[in-house]
């Protein structure tokens, strides 16, 4: 490998099926970056356990996740993909880092605002320091640069203002990363209310795509997407569930959302809607048979996410060591 390429790390839960959210903002960046980086890509199940999970579902859900890192077109010989609870270094970094953080930091995220504002009084404390287990995700690999959707910016921040803190008080120790927010399909919005993230963990199944749903299901959940009584196909602020369909359609193929405007000048939203399922649809067909392949192949994915974290453990721990020997614990 080629050393000074500067270091991506990103990673997705195993909350919920993944959407094409998740695809078209997070894994079809992930790919574009493959070459020119070195990338570490992991199944963030830790994460996913600030939510209950059933333990079976999670166990299925985190090896489809890496099947479908794979056939959204990563390559293992180019990537480190991995299992986070497979690199025990996360969460003793996790540790270290929150006798860092500082409780105001934490109260601050949007993401921790409204996610326990749903829970209300039964709010779990993997909640609050969810971002400080994500620093040490990012910080454990000397990672340059962080491929997220614009919501997780706040969360880089605080692993920027944690990395920034820790080299001041002992002396240079972690790389300061950097979000990288791709500029299509950065924000795909809830078909039902559109002026929401789309996400895989929502009530409705109206409201997402999930990168498996067979071809009737994306053209019923399309054709049911909320729009307005507007009536032109038109990319703005007053339309956004229009919009949001502009943006899956242009993120699809590659066309700008003007042409897309121009392309359905005095087009009706049902013509329109049927053919953002049929560009979808077509996206998605050999991601999805080649999910289907690899699940068949247990011992493939198994190779893999061995291998990755190896290969991520060893990266990962010594930053941990350097970070322990900075504190003043006793090397082992
Ligand atoms: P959850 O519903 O469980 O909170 P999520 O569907 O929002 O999850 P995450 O696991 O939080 O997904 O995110 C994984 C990656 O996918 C992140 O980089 C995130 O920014 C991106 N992502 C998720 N949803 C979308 C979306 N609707 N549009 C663009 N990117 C998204
Ligand atoms: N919080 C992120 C998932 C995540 C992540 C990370 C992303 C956990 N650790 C490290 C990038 C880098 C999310 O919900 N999208």
């Amino acid at each position: 490998m080629v050393e000074n390429k500067k270091v991506i790390f990103s990673g997705i839960q195993p909350s919920g099926d993944l959407t094409i959210g998740n695809y078209l903002g997070a894994l079809k960046n992930w790919v574009a970056l493959q070459d020119a980086y070195e990338p570490y890509y992991c199944v963030v199940d830790l994460h996913a356990l600030t939510v209950r999970q059933n333990p079976a579902e999670l166990r299925a859900r985190t090896l489809k996740n890496i099947a479908i890192y794979l056939a959204s077109g990563l390559d293992p010989n180019k990537n480190t993909i991995f299992i986070q609870s497979h690199v025990s270094a996360h969460s003793e970094a996790s540790w270290l880092l929150n006798c860092f953080c500082y409780m105001g930091e934490l109260s601050r995220m949007t993401q921790f605002k409204d996610k326990s504002q749903k829970v209300g009084e039964s709010v779990n404390a993997g909640l609050f320091t969810y971002p400080v287990l994500m620093a040490a995700d990012i910080l454990l690999y000397n990672t340059d640069l962080v491929p997220v959707g614009s919501d997780q910016k706040q969360h880089i921040e605080l692993a920027r203002d944690l990395a920034i803190r820790f080299n001041n008080l002992y002396s240079p120790t972690f790389k300061i990363p950097e979000a990288y927010i791709g500029d299509s399909g950065a924000r795909i919005m809830d078909l039902q209310e559109p002026t929401k993230k789309m996400s895989k963990s929502a009530e409705n199944p109206n409201a997402y795509i999930l990168i498996m749903d067979p071809p009737d299901v994306i053209r019923k959940k399309i054709s049911r997407a909320v729009t307005d009584d507007v009536g032109v196909v038109r990319y703005c602020d007053e339309q956004p569930g229009i919009s949001n369909l502009i943006n899956i359609m242009s993120t699809v193929t590659n066309k700008k959302p003007e042409d897309i405007e121009k392309q359905y000048e005095g087009v009706g939203y049902a013509q329109f809607k049927s053919d953002v399922a049929d560009a979808l649809i077509e996206e998605l067909k050999p991601v999805q048979e080649k999910v289907k392949s690899l699940l068949e192949d247990k011992t493939y994915i198994e190779s893999i996410y061995k291998s990755g974290a190896e290969k991520a453990s060893y990266v990962a721990n010594k930053t941990l060591r350097k970070m322990q020997r900075k504190l003043g614990l006793i090397p082992r």
